[in-house]
């Protein structure tokens, strides 16, 4: 009898495997864009605007002609001449590629300088000369709305006001009833800060023109291949370059994290000089253009109010947000979703009605609109309703933890609908808080707070409870440029039983090569270490939307489990031949099919596949092979319960982080340590918004902290030692019952710290401090209530 392996010995769901991946990382053998050398290759480097807003006047590049090596400078005008000055951002809206008149934001690529070296590349680019005549810029998004500000996209016809687009959803007189007739209403204004996403590897290409075979290779830092050739085609269009003739390569990214789901105009303008001169094109952005000028995350402006009852009842919510979204809207039209950006804003609770409205407006600040690991304004939304619920608990005198289990959505009412128009899959949000209060220990903590404020030191303690929403599909709801969201797997067994998966997503760090290799590990009894994965390559891969929204779980994810699924029909169909039996007298178990009551009647895998290359039933086709575009019926709802401890210094009003629990619910998990990864970092660019990174400007548009000298990353010095642990509702819908995880704990983290922090101010009659919270604002704080 042929004795298989157990799930754990072929690294199949559920188990810790080392990702395969960091063989290559560790090793330095990682090959990203910047790795890419080709035989004549040019180097490109931008000037870029230092004004916020300008005419431009003059652009003189006689003296950068001069520098040695330097072949050309190209203009927007230079552009204009083959209609390549302009592109669709992914989403609905447009942006030039180089201005032809006026420069929109500080650090806008103005012209592009194209030498033999990067050297020569960056010296002609001191070289170029511009005149500018500089006008005064709209940074105020309550300002952008006047009808004294100027319009600036004057580019769309017909704009006659810098407003993109409205929003909304819910019951809007419903909501007003309610709060008219409520006995306890609380209010509050707040602002989510302009954040990058600060990516250890910046942006970057080499795009790389066949003038004989009229085929573009471009070599990219893109999450989203396939989506982003698409968009290359419809620019390059212009100049005969159709889908077929584009491939699109995404080698190894290092870190995305939604800032490399748009395209930029370095990209556009290396593709225009390699199709002019015949010759590949690297552009690779340094650190400062990186941070300075290339998509930006949120910027809310949010009044948040919520209406309950004095016994703690939260009974509805209502939500105003201005989102100020620069010269572009970048990433995320939310009018392409059926509830749009705030429409988890009813967040784990189970009350029935809710209004959101949003407006987005242009500013003269860089594009905006990147979804930084939240998907569709989740963040911003759960920041708005876990404050409220918190500021409401404190108006009515109750435990934030009780608010919360009072009003939570119950296990058994899932699936379910919210005012909103979602529909929740499933979840325990009880059982998630409990677990994070007795792993913090909230009871004793309470008690050791009221102790320390009895001798006037400040200790806090937040709570966040929150519902995530990923997996973008289904296709019948949302869709980039028109393509509806689906996502894809392809797994190709060779006859010696080692396979090749190909998927349409593509991973930045997240670990895919490991988890997608596991997942038909698991479903095919095939080793994990006999499965290469393979994602990036749009010439190879199976049409996919990529990685974004937490989204590869739900969607590549499934596709794999159901591609594998079909082969392994295939294999019972060849085991049943091979042993002579029907289908129905076989069982499966990990790795083989036996005879059903004579276990020694068996045939593996290995022999299967083998038999399908040499000696398959007559009528079948040969080889084993499948692909699935899979549609999901329905997002996945992830869920956390995050409870932070913070001490802070009274006198100074710096804040110590002293415990962080995490408690996530991701339904269930494909590989334990890679899901804890993603929340270590996920909650280290948690701390990042709540007590550390705002992109500030002044009233000229100058970036004021545009290095990372003072734009504040937090590091490992700066984060606590992060305590997770999980619950597991499996979703119902999903083939394997996983959810996404990557974007949870930057949904969850910053209203626990913030929460934490008001907390411990509470004494001093403080209810609030926009993020990030530093110890500045603490200290200003404090001294306004009269704390010194
Ligand atoms: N996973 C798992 N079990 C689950 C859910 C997920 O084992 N139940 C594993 C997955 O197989 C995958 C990883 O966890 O290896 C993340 O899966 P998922 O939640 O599906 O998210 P995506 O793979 O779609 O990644 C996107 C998400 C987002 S939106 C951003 S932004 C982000 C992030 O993940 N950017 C990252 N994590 C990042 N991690 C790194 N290192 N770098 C980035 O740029």
């Amino acid at each position: 009898m042929t004795q298989c392996k157990t799930s754990k010995e072929i690294g199949g769901m559920g188990h810790s495997l080392k990702r395969k991946e960091d063989a290559r990382f560790i090793q330095g053998k990682g090959h990203y864009v910047d790795d890419i050398r080709l035989p004549g290759m040019l180097y490109m480097d931008i000037v870029r605007s230092p004004y916020a807003y300008a005419k431009i006047k003059n652009i003189n590049i006689e003296e950068a002609m001069k520098v040695p090596g330097v072949i050309t400078v190209v203009t927007g005008k230079d552009l204009e001449k083959y209609n390549l000055h302009w592109m669709p951002t992914l989403m609905s809206d447009t942006q030039m590629v180089l201005p032809t008149d006026t420069v929109m934001y500080q650090a806008q690529e103005v012209c592009a300088v194209i030498a033999t070296s990067k050297y020569a590349a960056r010296d002609g680019r001191e070289a170029v000369k511009i005149e500018y005549e500089p006008m005064k810029p709209v940074m105020d998004p309550f300002k952008s709305l006047d009808p004294s500000a100027p319009v600036l996209r004057t580019d769309k016809p017909g704009k006659t006001n810098n407003h993109i687009w409205h929003w909304q959803a819910g019951d809007k007189n419903k909501t007003e009833q309610v709060f008219a007739s409520a006995d306890v209403v609380v209010k509050q204004q707040m602002h989510i800060p302009r954040i990058h996403v600060v990516s250890i590897e910046t942006c970057g290409c080499v795009a790389d023109y066949d003038k004989v075979n009229h085929h573009l290779t471009m070599y990219m830092t893109t999450q989203a291949p396939h989506a982003i050739r698409t968009v290359i085609a419809l620019v390059a269009g212009h100049v005969g370059l159709s889908e077929e003739k584009i491939r699109v390569v995404s080698p190894d990214i290092g870190g995305g994290f939604g800032g490399k789901v748009p395209v930029y105009p370095g990209y556009v303008i290396a593709i225009a000089v390699s199709f002019l001169v015949g010759k590949p094109v690297k552009w690779i952005e340094d650190r400062s253009e990186n941070l300075q000028a290339d998509s930006f995350a949120r910027d809310y402006h949010i009044t948040a109010e919520m209406a309950g009852t004095k016994a703690g009842r939260i009974l509805a919510t209502r939500f105003k947000v201005l989102a100020d979204h620069g010269y572009t809207d970048a990433a995320a039209n939310p009018s392409k979703f059926p509830a749009g950006m705030f429409s988890i804003c009813t967040g784990s609770y189970d009350y029935a009605t809710a209004f959101a409205e949003a407006d987005a407006v242009y500013t003269n600040k860089p594009p905006g609109g990147v979804a930084y690991r939240c998907s569709f304004r989740v963040t911003e939304a759960v920041q708005a309703i876990e404050r409220l619920t918190d500021l409401f608990a404190m108006k009515v005198g109750k435990d934030p933890a009780d608010i919360r289990m009072q009003n939570f959505i119950k296990k058994e009412d899932f699936p379910w609908h919210s005012p909103t128009g979602w529909v929740y899959d499933s979840g325990n949000y009880q059982a998630g808080l409990q677990k994070a209060m007795d792993v913090v220990g909230y009871a004793a903590l309470r008690k050791e707070q009221a102790e320390k404020r009895a001798r006037g030191e400040l200790m806090g303690i937040g709570i966040s409870t929150f519902t995530e929403i990923v997996g973008a599909g289904p296709s019948k709801d949302f869709d980039i440029l028109g393509i509806k969201m689906f996502d894809s797997a392809e797994i190709r067994v060779h006859p010696t039983g080692k396979a090749i998966a190909r998927f349409g997503t593509k991973s930045q760090g997240q670990g895919h090569e490991t988890t997608y290799a596991q997942i038909i590990a698991e479903e095919l009894g095939i080793p994990a270490e006999n499965i290469q994965v393979e994602e990036g390559d749009t010439d190879t891969a199976p049409y996919g939307l990529g990685t974004y929204a937490s989204r590869s779980t739900p969607t590549a994810g499934a596709a794999a489990a159901i591609a594998s699924r079909k082969l392994r029909d295939k294999a019972r169909k060849i085991a049943a031949y091979l042993l002579e039996v029907s289908e129905e007298d076989l069982e499966w178990e990990p790795g083989k099919f036996f005879v059903k009551g004579a276990p020694e009647k068996a045939k593996t895998i290995q022999e299967i596949v083998f038999a399908a290359y040499t000696n398959h039933p007559q009528g079948m086709e040969a080889g084993f092979e499948a692909t699935n575009y899979y549609d999901p019926p329905n997002l996945t709802f992830p869920s956390g319960a995050y409870i932070c401890v913070v001490d802070i210094d009274k006198e100074t009003g710096a804040i110590h982080v002293r415990r962080f629990v995490a408690i996530d619910d991701c339904g269930n998990i494909i590989n334990p340590m890679i899901v804890q990864g993603q929340v270590h970092g996920g909650l280290t660019q948690a701390i990042a918004p709540a007590m550390y990174e705002e992109l500030i400007y002044d009233e000229e548009g100058n970036i004021l902290n545009g290095t990372l000298m003072d734009y504040l990353v937090p590091t490992a010095v700066e984060s606590p030692k992060w305590e997770t642990g999980h619950i597991c509702t499996p979703s119902p819908h999903h083939p394997i019952g996983a959810k996404g995880v990557g974007e949870s704990p930057t949904v969850g983290g910053p209203p626990a710290i913030a929460n934490a922090i008001i907390d411990a101010l509470s004494p001093f009659g403080i209810t609030h401090i926009d993020i990030p919270i530093t110890p500045y604002k603490v200290w200003k704080a404090l001294k306004e209530h009269g704390a010194y």
